[in-house]
């Protein structure tokens, strides 16, 4: 029968080198044959090398590999050492070892065979976290891949899809999941009651055999929803107590509980401000509540005013964050982290850098990507986000610190998750490297964007040449042809209201989400300048002085931080009203480009996915003529200014 699932990047085929020898797996001191990383081990080898004769243990083989745990390393790295007679690999622990597994079996494949190779990698950020926004009915908020895989009709499901699904994270080195939705509906309110307990423990347990730590999403006002009491103020002593006794029954029922990462305050969700009492307040209770676990709360900063009077050119979302949490650093208990959105805004295609990664500098901080698709094209278009996560990472937030890239102020990273209980798990194949690129980044983020996607595509797409030239051809022009044919210099919200999904350029501007570009007849942008909403000066010198100019704004930022009208000359030396016709037409131009690639690959890939990614093509040509036509004939008609080029603007 055939599976409901791709293995992507997990599918091994056989090695083309006719390997018939004995191989030899020696578990060394502390290491037992039933861990993870042995099993791993064992499949990756009999799927590799099909023919060889693998043993346990025996002494003489032409391929000897010994597996250790050493105390000298931290707990998740590895050493590799290699060569063409075998390997030694040593861990922190099984789960070090387990990626050193995987690092392993990775250069086995793109090496085609048994080479030297020494190899020393901690991950560079602890935190490694997957979120989903799965809700306990199945859907899922911004799923763009089929219905949950943790979630039918309000149960959980464990499944050899979980465990597949574990390898997967496994394989990049996440090491956290968050299973459900941060607005947190229906049934999932009682995930933290008995009615979950034996199947969320059964999770944890698998998940852990995989290093993996599971998160849960809680109600902030579940003393009451779930608790009965008449209150969810958090400086309470009852409910101080309730979330103790909670913490302790939630931790011995599910064994491999991580924490909680909180949504509080923010488009609807309660929190601490409905009893007068800060995010401070509102996050310590819980972190003192799990504490004695080794629990951690995950705290979003995602709390803005989102009933803004458009009519109120003051008021601005961007500043938001920094309002709520700069005053509050150094006071968030040591198992409390901040998760600030990479942009201050919410996942657009272009968002200068949250200015709270420089801001909190007495304050563990998870950045959080959005590798669903919900504003980049919904795994429909290919935006392939791994060379913006590496340009956030490395920004440098010129905060007097030493190091002060928004890397050496995190501790952490999560990416909303762009996974489903679809055949190729996200939608569209393509997509599947923004989930293998996000964990592949927070482990070794010094390796490029080409590095990581050649990996992805050798190990989804096997050896060809061809294959990986046009693939990576589309895959790292993605983003700068999405960002091309739809919003024009970091403006954002020019998409339809609610579903996200194609070109509306005032779907936001009279309502109350606070997401405006202002555009008249004479100029467009709104100025985020000291004498406009102030918001360029949350950030150090001399950013605040280079967004605060539409002279020094880097152009692609422009529109963001400036107001400007048309005739603005950017530093390309174009026009603005004719950078944004001549990216319009470029960007169609890419995707059409990318689409004649994709199909002269007919026959070198996988029917299967040539032909979902032919669909996926056709509707990303659609949608971005949409795009190109839609936001040209706005700008046109508001200006009035014609193309130099006199292409038809409508
Ligand atoms: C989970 C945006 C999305 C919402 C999402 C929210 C968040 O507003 O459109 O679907 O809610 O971000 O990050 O909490």
């Amino acid at each position: 029968m055939e599976s409901a699932y791709s293995k992507l990047w997990l599918d091994y085929k056989p090695l083309d080198i006719p390997f018939a020898g004995k191989v030899a797996v020696r578990c060394l001191k502390g290491v037992s044959r039933e861990c993870a990383a042995v099993s791993e081990l064992i499949t990756s080898l009999s799927a590799l090398l099909p023919q060889a004769e693998l043993t346990f243990g025996a002494d003489s083989a032409a391929v000897i590999i010994e597996l250790d745990v050493a105390e000298y390393l931290s707990l998740e790295e590895y050493v590799i050492t290699a060569d063409e007679r075998g390997a030694f690999i040593s861990g922190g622990s099984e789960t070090g070892l387990l990626y050193g597994v995987f690092a392993y079996v990775r250069e086995l494949i793109t090496e085609q065979g048994f080479t030297r190779l020494s190899k020393r990698v901690r991950p560079a950020l602890p935190l490694r976290m997957l979120d989903h926004w799965d809700n306990a009915d199945g859907s899922i908020e911004r799923g763009y891949s089929g219905s949950s895989f943790f979630f039918k009709n309000n149960e959980l499901i464990v499944s050899d899809r979980t465990v597949h699904y574990a390898r997967l994270l496994a394989s990049v080195g996440i090491n956290a999941a968050a299973i459900n939705n941060v607005n947190v509906r229906g049934a999932a309110v009682r995930l933290i009651t008995k009615d979950y307990y034996r199947k969320l423990d059964m999770l944890s347990e698998l998940l852990g055999r995989w290093g993996i730590k599971l998160y849960l999403c809680i109600d902030f006002s579940a003393p009451i929803s779930v608790g009965g009491l008449t209150t969810a103020d958090p400086l309470d002593p009852r409910v101080q107590s309730w979330w103790r006794d909670k913490a302790a029954e939630l931790f011995s029922e599910v064994r491999n509980l991580g924490g909680f990462l909180v949504k509080a305050d923010s488009e609807g969700q309660p929190g601490p401000y409905a009893y007068g009492r800060s995010h401070a307040d509102g996050a310590n209770m819980l972190a003192r509540a799990i504490k004695p676990y080794g629990g951690r709360v995950i705290w979003r900063c995602f709390v803005y005013n989102c009933s803004q009077d458009w009519r109120d050119l003051r008021t601005d979302r961007a500043c938001a964050g920094c309002n709520t949490f700069a005053p509050l650093d150094g006071r968030f208990d040591d198992n409390v982290s901040l998760q600030v959105k990479n942009g201050p805004m919410d996942f657009q295609i272009r968002e200068p850098v949250h200015p709270l990664f420089g801001v909190m500098k007495n304050t563990s901080l998870t950045a959080e990507f959005q590798i669903a698709q919900e504003y980049t094209g919904q795994q429909l278009h290919v935006c392939c986000l791994i060379p913006m996560i590496k340009e956030i990472l490395a920004f440098r937030t010129c905060n007097g610190r030493e190091r002060d890239t928004v890397l050496d102020m995190i501790d952490g990273a999560a990416a909303v998750s762009n996974t489903g209980d679809s055949f190729c798990w996200t939608g569209s194949e393509l997509a599947a490297a923004n989930l293998y690129g996000f964990g592949r980044i927070c482990s070794e983020p010094g390796l490029s964007a080409e590095d990581i996607l050649e990996e992805w595509i050798t190990l989804t797409f096997g050896r060809s040449e061809e294959v990986k030239e046009k693939l990576l051809y589309i895959l790292l022009g993605s983003r700068e042809a999405y960002e091309n044919y739809t919003v024009p210099l970091g403006m954002g919200w020019m998409c339809k209201p609610n579903h996200h999904y194609g070109p509306d350029p005032w779907g936001y501007e009279f309502d109350r989400w606070g997401t405006y570009n202002r555009a008249d007849r004479d100029a467009v942008g709104v100025d985020r300048g000291p004498e406009g909403t102030g918001y360029s000066e949350l950030y150090y010198p001399p950013l605040s002085d280079m967004y605060s100019s539409p002279d020094t704004c880097p152009d692609e930022l422009l529109l963001f931080f400036c107001r400007v009208p048309y005739t603005h000359i950017l530093k390309s030396g174009k026009t603005l009203i004719q950078h944004i016709y001549d990216s319009h037409f470029e960007g169609y131009a890419q995707a059409e480009e990318f689409f004649r690639l994709w199909r002269s690959l007919d026959g070198s890939i996988d029917e299967r996915t040539y032909r979902n990614g032919c669909d996926r093509f056709k509707e990303q040509l659609r949608c971005a003529a949409e795009w190109r036509d839609i936001v040209n004939a706005f700008f046109h008609r508001l200006s009035g200014i014609p193309d130099e080029q006199g292409r038809k603007l409508y």
